[in-house]
């Protein structure tokens, strides 16, 4: 790697920040069941505690995602204790998740439930979300519904739709002027016939019609097998319509997995698009980058850990790739030479140079390693294996 190519990466990785889920660091397991691991987070304090220790050795997660009814079970009161909680972790609360998916009232659905009283709790919790993300500086509010239908003809899907938008346009109201609404998209699950909003097609039409501060949230899991998430991606940013990603990887369906440990290629793809966009326009994209994995089998910081590295490996080869001959390659459709460009920048082994900025920005050169030496596993363990044994809820 040339010095040039040493300083890109450099520059691009101080600017490149990675938000943690809360619910990352809990007991969660498949339908079939939870496998409990004795050092789970069993509490929010615990999770931030967990986040900040990601925090402390990769430099660049400052923020974690919250979900209301898991971090704030008494939702608006739960307010200060949380902000302190973070405070007292040198964690920043980042993005706000209503849950309008677990309370049984939402078993035909939220804010496209046929009972106009359900659609109104759902659209109360939604606001109160909004008035919690205000409270906490917190910039925005994302939106996943779990809303559709198992069987054929039994949901009207036009005026679920027109429920919807009205919802989203009523929530968007209330967004104070630097808050955004991320509409999140979802093909299947739980619903097994239809979703209320199944692609980014949906999400997209939702957001415009809720207003200029509503953007598409790309979670990488939510995506039939052959679809092509980079063109979405490039298309979402030709239109300022991009908000943030919710990073995971799949295998099947909504796997949850770590990010890149199937398709390491495909996340470079997507990094590219957001590389060239940010080239090609001279604007920076701005664009969430957030974790949702689960990790049921792997341990929840190490994998946390593994994530973030990964993330910046592939962000640095796709800083790398020679965009201007990239350019005129497809100008001239030079078909394998244009081609190349991309691999050429995903085969560069960049963990060296990660390793140095890491090193000049006082970091642990290697964080797994430095997190295995630093006994907080143990330390966990030992508080919290006495309540894992008791736990049998998820994510809480
Ligand atoms: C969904 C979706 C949401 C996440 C929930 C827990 O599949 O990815 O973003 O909040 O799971
Ligand atoms: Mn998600
Ligand atoms: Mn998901």
């Amino acid at each position: 790697m040339t010095a040039n190519q040493a300083e890109t990466v450099a520059a691009s990785l101080d600017a490149f920040q990675i938000e943690l889920p809360s619910w990352g660091f809990a007991n969660t397991g498949t339908r079939f069941g939870k496998f409990l691991q004795p050092a789970a987070a069993t509490s929010t304090e615990e999770k931030l505690a967990d986040a900040s220790e990601v925090h402390r050795l990769t430099g660049v997660c400052p923020s974690v995602a919250l979900h209301v009814l898991w971090d704030f079970p008494e939702g608006l009161k739960s307010v200060d204790q949380t902000r302190s909680l973070a405070e007292k972790f040198g964690v920043r609360p980042g993005s706000i998740n209503p849950n309008v998916f677990q309370d049984q009232q939402y078993k035909h659905g939220s804010v496209g439930n046929p009972d106009p009283n359900i659609r109104q709790a759902a659209l109360a919790h939604i606001l109160e979300s909004i008035q919690i993300a205000q409270q906490l500086g917190s910039r925005d509010v994302s939106l996943w519904f779990a809303d559709g239908s198992n069987y054929p003809g039994t949901a009207n899907i036009r005026q679920r739709r027109a429920w919807f938008e009205d919802a989203l346009a009523k929530a968007h109201a209330h967004l104070s002027s630097s808050q955004r609404m991320l509409v999140e998209y979802k093909p299947f699950e739980p619903a097994f016939y239809h979703t209320d909003i199944a692609d980014w097609g949906m999400a997209l039409f939702l957001a415009k019609a809720a207003g200029s501060q509503a953007k598409v949230l790309v979670d990488t899991g939510h995506h039939y097998q052959a679809q092509n998430i980079e063109q979405i991606v490039a298309w979402l940013l030709a239109d300022e319509m991009l908000g943030g990603f919710h990073f995971n990887d799949r295998r099947y369906a909504d796997d949850d997995l770590t990010l890149g440990s199937i398709d390491p290629y495909q996340v470079f793809r997507i990094f590219h698009e957001i590389i060239s966009y940010e080239r090609e326009t001279g604007r920076r994209a701005d664009i969430a980058y957030m974790v949702d994995q689960s990790h049921n089998l792997k341990g929840k910081i190490e994998a946390m850990i593994q994530t973030v590295a990964t993330a910046q490996e592939l962000y640095a080869k796709a800083v790398l790739v020679d965009y201007k001959s990239l350019s005129r390659y497809q100008s001239s459709s030079d078909l394998v030479d244009a081609e190349n460009c991309l691999k050429d920048a995903f085969s560069i082994d960049v963990r060296p140079v990660i390793r140095e900025w890491r090193r000049s920005h006082g970091l642990p050169e290697d964080p797994l390693q430095a997190f295995r030496a630093s006994g907080y596993l143990e330390r966990i363990t030992a508080e919290r294996a006495e309540k894992n044994r008791a736990t049998v809820s998820s994510y809480a």
